[in-house]
């Protein structure tokens, strides 16, 4: 059977895309959506001790990354960040692996609590617990590449009510001054933990900080995929020109509570919820695509079977691998000598 020709719809031309860059874009949002959803049906199932999720900033994880190079960049990512890691080449079965806490498992060896995403194979680095560390390991990153002049890029995520911590505001700073190949994003779900935006900051964007270290600061509409997508490009391609960072602020939702040792219906009213789902990404990236003909019923189906396929895959593998050695539990705590 002869190959069907790559098209180019409008869509896909107005953003120097191709209809096969947009299917993939909408296969990685409906993956890590898939993929979480399975994590919160074993955690409520007694099969996975805890979940923080990131459903509600996929489409603005995936728009973003996407410019970036896998396996040549750094990602630097956060706990809800399955989408980015996904789209930056780690696996379903990698996911699954650290939220069965897996011996395999390329996050920490099972040793990190779920959520806490990395891969050195791909230039992911670890996860830290206390928010906001994870843009100084970026800017660190960034003064590396600059210094070494390799022409790499470090993009971290953050959430909202990090951008009120001190390393925050030192990273920014830093990376200013050095106009270092950075890119902060911070994906603004309105929310840390229980305390909303109005009680975290006085200011309506985020996103105007980034002028008090005089680099640009852009807003964009975490739900509007393609928006995300021209914003990481536009702040990745500076980035590498070597005109500085950039600080992106995504207005994404979150879909669920904030961890599954959460209740968010004890602080968010059901109105605000019911709200927020006509601001997810994944139905309104789906009708995007089919309005524009990229998308039809047949794909549509393929995708979501081909999908579903691979998180069945992908849990009952890891479900299978070996748990951690006890013997091994000091591993990664000390460093170890170098010929062991
Ligand atoms: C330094 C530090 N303080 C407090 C915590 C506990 N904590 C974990 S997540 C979180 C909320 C962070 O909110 P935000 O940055 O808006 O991200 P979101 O979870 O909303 O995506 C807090 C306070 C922490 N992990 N680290």
């Amino acid at each position: 059977m002869a190959e069907a020709p790559i098209r180019t719809s409008e869509l896909a031309a107005e953003y120097g895309l191709r209809d096969d860059d947009l299917l993939r874009m909408y296969r990685l949002v409906a993956l890590a959506r898939a993929i979480d959803e399975r994590m919160w049906v074993l955690n409520r199932s007694g099969k996975a001790a805890f979940v923080i999720s990131g459903q509600g900033h996929e489409g603005a994880q995936v728009g973003i990354v996407a410019s970036l190079r896998p396996g040549f960049d750094w990602l630097v990512p956060y706990y809800r960040s399955i989408a980015a890691v996904l789209t930056f080449g780690m696996t379903p079965r990698d996911i699954l692996l650290a939220q069965f806490a897996r011996a395999p498992d390329p996050s920490s060896g099972g040793r990190q609590m779920p959520g806490h995403y990395g891969s050195a194979a791909h230039n992911i680095l670890t996860t830290s617990s206390p928010v906001a560390t994870q843009l100084l390991h970026a800017v660190g990153i960034a003064l590396a590449a600059k210094i070494r002049r390799t022409g790499q890029v470090a993009l971290t995520e953050l959430g909202d009510g990090s951008s009120n911590q001190g390393d925050f505001h030192e990273g920014l700073n830093f990376a200013g001054i050095h106009r270092l190949p950075v890119v902060f994003v911070v994906e603004n779900n309105g929310y840390a933990i229980s305390v909303p935006m109005s009680l975290q900051v006085a200011i309506p964007n985020i996103a105007d900080r980034a002028a008090a270290y005089g680099f640009p600061g852009v807003v964009v509409d975490g739900g509007d995929v393609l928006a995300c997508y021209r914003a990481g490009r536009e702040a990745i391609d500076r980035a590498r020109r070597g005109e500085g960072p950039t600080l992106i602020e995504a207005k994404v939702t979150r879909l669920t509570p904030h961890s599954s040792d959460d209740q968010q219906t004890k602080y968010r009213p059901p109105e605000e919820l019911e709200a927020e789902r006509r601001r997810d990404a994944l139905p309104r990236f789906r009708q995007q695509l089919r309005d524009a003909g990229v998308l039809d019923e047949a794909r549509e189906a393929a995708i979501a079977a081909e999908v579903k396929a691979t998180v069945d895959d992908a849990t009952d593998w890891a479900e299978r691998q070996p748990e951690p050695d006890p013997a091994t539990a000091l591993r990664h705590v000390y460093a170890a000598p170098e010929a062991e």
